[in-house]
Parts: structure tokens; sequence; C-alpha cells
């Protein structure tokens, strides 16, 4: 099977914080876990380029547009590199690969009359660079939800997209398929302000310069950024070796960019005659140390507090603590120092680092680090069931209830050393057989263990089966999940603390 799942295109007016990282990291774990499972998968993240604050933020700083979007995203691409995200594209919106696909798509509509000349006259948000409807700018008070600055009143010939004509294909979409927008919640809010009624909506605006796709035929009309950038999901993959990817099974964002991507992305795909991608997928927020993440604050958790944190931690810590405590889901989540140390502390130091070491100090200490075979299989069962609930919330997406799983896992082989009592058998020479295959079971699930958490933590994953003494490369999963996959007989490797203690 093939899986494409996309990331939303980052804004090149600042440098990535963790709310990028965080979407990139979630996409890049689906992208390893569909990988493993054997999958044809693209991943693809990229940044968005043509928003008139880019154009603002370049003249604050005597660059020109195009320089200041090159270093940019340049910061983008070295920052997704350095924390090993595996996408296989980055897409940039001002390369010419975009740019003609854009005009293309429009084109297309222009002759089909889905796209046509008019002229609108609305409460313009000029920090989003979006047109509320009345009702909406009412209930704001005419300043913007965002930024709190007045809405301005704006008169403008435009070309507009006929999205009045989908708002029933829409609904019915959503009504017979409920997993096309997720979590439910972001999906009742989607359709009851589909149901409050759809407008054409403006697709172009005019005297912004040279920066951005000009309509086809029509050089006075910029394309809207947003109808440039939702485009970028389909044009990346508009090539004939690339075409069989499309429609994206899941396209990731925030609760922010939600009706964008859950309504207007949809329609433009249901009159361009192409399929439609299996999900859209909203998350919600990343605050910091219980605050919104604000510049004002100065408490965004940016690179150089990401780098720190890598540094101390590991990069694979964060990405733990990233899937199994982040906002996927309908809640909000808080980037809290002392949390994020104690889970390091507790699951991975204690729990995981401890389980594996114990498990292979034994059999180092008592079988000379041969892997000894087993007449009992007491783990099996539990390890079975936690694969299968595992493989399940993966694929739903409840990465925090995938990795909960796992950490049951983890907790119940803690547990069965406490109750078997290795260091006990191993002064009873009678009791050979059984601390065989108590060692066997503990070993065997370190290896499940390993394969389990390979998505979200690759390295250590890696570094657990080189000290368990099986290649560091992982088959496929069926295979790789099946109990007693580990071969008796083979020798464990060197030992190290997988996750160092901090106090
Ligand atoms: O909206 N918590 O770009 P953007 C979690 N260019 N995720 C967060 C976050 C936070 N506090 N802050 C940002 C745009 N994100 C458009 C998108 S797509 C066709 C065009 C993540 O740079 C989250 O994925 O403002 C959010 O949707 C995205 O960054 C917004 O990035």
């Amino acid at each position: 099977m093939k899986f494409y799942v996309t990331t939303p295109i980052y804004y090149v007016n600042d440098r990535p914080h963790i709310g990028h990282v965080y979407t990139t990291t979630i996409a890049d774990i689906l992208a390893r876990y569909h990988r493993l499972c054997g999958d044809d998968v693209f991943f693809l993240t990229g940044t968005d380029e043509h928003a008139a604050k880019v154009v603002d933020s370049a003249v604050e700083r005597g660059l020109t547009t195009q320089q200041w979007a090159d270093q940019n995203a340049q910061a983008f691409q070295d920052t997704f590199a350095k924390l090993g995200l595996s996408n296989d594209d980055f897409i940039r919106t001002s390369q010419p690969r975009h740019k003609d696909k854009v005009q293309q798509y429009v084109g297309e509509l222009l002759k089909t009359g889905d796209v046509y000349l008019g002229e609108y006259e609305g409460w313009y948000d000029a920090g989003q660079e979006e047109y509320l409807p009345e009702n909406k700018a009412k209930e704001y008070e005419y300043k913007s939800p965002f930024n709190g600055k007045p809405l301005v009143r704006k008169k403008e010939k435009n070309y507009f997209f006929r999205l009045s004509k989908y708002a029933e294909p829409l609904l019915k979409l959503m009504e017979e398929n409920p997993r096309f927008v997720q979590p439910d919640v972001r999906r009742n809010e989607v359709m009851k302000r589909i149901r409050e009624g759809l407008n054409d909506v403006p697709i172009t605006r005019t005297g912004v310069g040279e920066w951005g796709i000009k309509v086809p035929g029509d050089a006075e009309h910029t394309i809207y950024v947003w109808i440039d950038a939702l485009i970028n999901y389909l044009s990346t993959v508009d090539t004939p070796e690339r075409i069989k990817y499309w429609p994206a099974d899941v396209h990731l964002l925030a609760k922010d960019i939600l009706w964008f991507h859950a309504v207007i992305w949809p329609a433009m795909l249901m009159a361009l005659k192409r399929p439609l991608p299996g999900q859209v997928y909203a998350h919600g927020f990343w605050i910091a140390e219980g605050q919104k993440m604000s510049k004002s604050l100065g408490n965004f958790v940016d690179l150089e507090k990401i780098d720190r944190h890598v540094a101390e931690y590991g990069l694979d810590s964060l990405r733990y603590f990233l899937a199994a405590y982040g906002p996927l889901g309908a809640n909000d989540s808080d980037f809290a120092e002392a949390k994020f140390i104690s889970v390091y502390n507790s699951e991975l130091a204690n729990d995981l680092g401890n389980l594996v070491n114990r498990a292979l100090t034994m059999i180092t200490r008592y079988r000379s680090g041969n892997v000894p075979s087993a007449n009992q299989m007491d783990l099996q069962a539990d390890a079975e069931r936690v694969c299968a609930v595992y493989q399940q919330k993966m694929s739903s997406l409840d990465l925090g209830g995938a990795l909960e799983a796992w950490r049951g896992l983890v907790t119940r082989a803690n547990r069965y050393v406490e109750e078997t009592a290795p260091f006990k058998l191993a002064k009873q020479p009678e009791q050979s057989a059984r601390l065989d295959a108590v060692l066997y079971n503990l070993a065997e699930t370190v290896r499940l263990l390993s394969v389990l958490v390979a998505p979200v933590m690759p390295g250590i994953s890696r570094q657990i089966r080189e000290q368990l003494g099986i290649g560091e490369k992982i088959g496929g999963i069926g295979e790789e999940l099946r109990w007693g996959g580990l071969v008796a007989g083979g020798k464990v490797g060197k030992l190290a603390p997988l996750f160092p203690r901090k106090i």
C-alpha cells in the first residue's frame, strides 16, 4: 500500500519553533511506522513563501523578499535535517515546479467557471490575510481574533472561487465519512459552520507587487497565498512518477488552519475533479509552562531551547515526549520543563532503561551472554495483546495511546522480573531451566519493544537491538511482531545505559 502524509507548509517570515517541529515530527513518526509496515511512503513538508508578512518582514530587515525567504526556508530545512526528520521532499512555493502547477489548476477552474471575476467587499484581517464573514466580524467587535488589531473594510475586484456550490457535497462527505475530519470535536465545528452557509471566496488580490503567483492571463491579479499554499500537496506529486501517491492519506495540521484544509481544499479538489484526501487531522497547540507561547512573553520553545533538550536528553527523548504528551487530539499540551524531566527519568531512564539493562545484564552474567531457550512463554499473551493494541492505535493516529500500550508492556516485564526473581533462581542449580525461560521471555519482550518503539525513537531502538545482539535493521512488522522471533543461542552485545539519569 502507499501512504502519503503531509504537514502544513510553514511561513518563512520567521524561524522554526516547537510547533513546526512538533507537526513535522508526528508526520515523521507516521511515515516511519508505515515504512515499517512495508508501505510505499511519501512524506512531504515545506515552506509557504508568498504571504504579505514575508514581504513586510524582509523590508524591515533590509533584504529582498527572496533573500529573506531563502534564509528562512534554509533554516527550516537545516532544522529538520538536524532532527533526523525523514521527509521525502521539501516543497517551497517560490519554486517554478509549484508555481507552474498553481497556474495550471487555476486555469482549469477558470475554464469550468468555478473561478470567476467579481467584486468583493468585506472585513479583512490583515495579519491573517483573510476576510471574516459579517457575523464573525461582529462577534469579534470588528477586531482580529488573532492579534486584536481593527479589521479593515476592504473592497476589491477579485477572482472568486465558487465555494457556495460545494456546501452540500462537503456536508455529505463529512456525514458519510466521519474520519475525513478528525478529531470529532473539530469535525463538528466545521460541519456547524458549513451549515451556517458558504459564500464564494475571493482567491486573488491586486496591487501586491511581484511577489506571488499571477492569475494565468491576468497579471494584475495575484493568487491569494492560501490558495497557492494548499495546492502544494498536489503540485509536488503531480508528476508521472509521483502521481501514484495522490490522494494524500493524512493532512496533518493544527486547529488554527483547519477551515482551509477541511473546506476550501476539498472543495477545490472537487472542482478540479481530483480524488479527495483520506483525512484532515487537526491537532491542538503546545503552550509553554502553562501559558500561550507568544513573542511578547518571550516563552517560545525556540530552536535554542530545542537544541538544549536534544543535547542534554537526546533527540529520541524529545521525540518520545512530543509523541506521548503532545496535543494530538482535541486538547492543548503544556511543554513544561519539570514534566519533561519527570517523563525522562521515570518512563525512559527508570522503566525502559532499567528493563533493558537488567534483562541483558542477567543474560551476560548467568548465561555468558548467550540467549537461552525457553520451555514456557509467560509473557507471550501480554506481548501479543500490546502489539495488537499498538497497531490499532497507530493506524488511528493515537500515538499517545500506542505509547501507553507500549509502556504497559515495559511495566509488565519489569514486574515479571520482581515476580520471578531470576537473581534467586540463579543460586539454585535445579532451577536452571526455569531461569532460562525467564531470561528468554525478558529478552524476547525487549526485542518486541525495540520494534514497537522504532518509529518514535529510532536511535534508541537501534541501540537496544545492538545490545541484544540482533541486527539493527528491522524487517516487516508482521514478522517482527511475531512472538518467538528471537533465536536462542544468539549472543548479546556490549551493554551501556540507554538513558543516563538526570537530577
Ligand atoms: O499556517 N502548537 O503556517 P505557520 C502546535 N503557512 N503546533 C503548532 C503551534 C503550536 N503552538 N504553532 C504552530 C501556516 N504549529 C500556513 C500553512 S498549509 C497549506 C499553509 C504548527 O508557519 C501547526 O502545524 O503559521 C500549525 O498548523 C502550523 O505550525 C502553522 O504554521
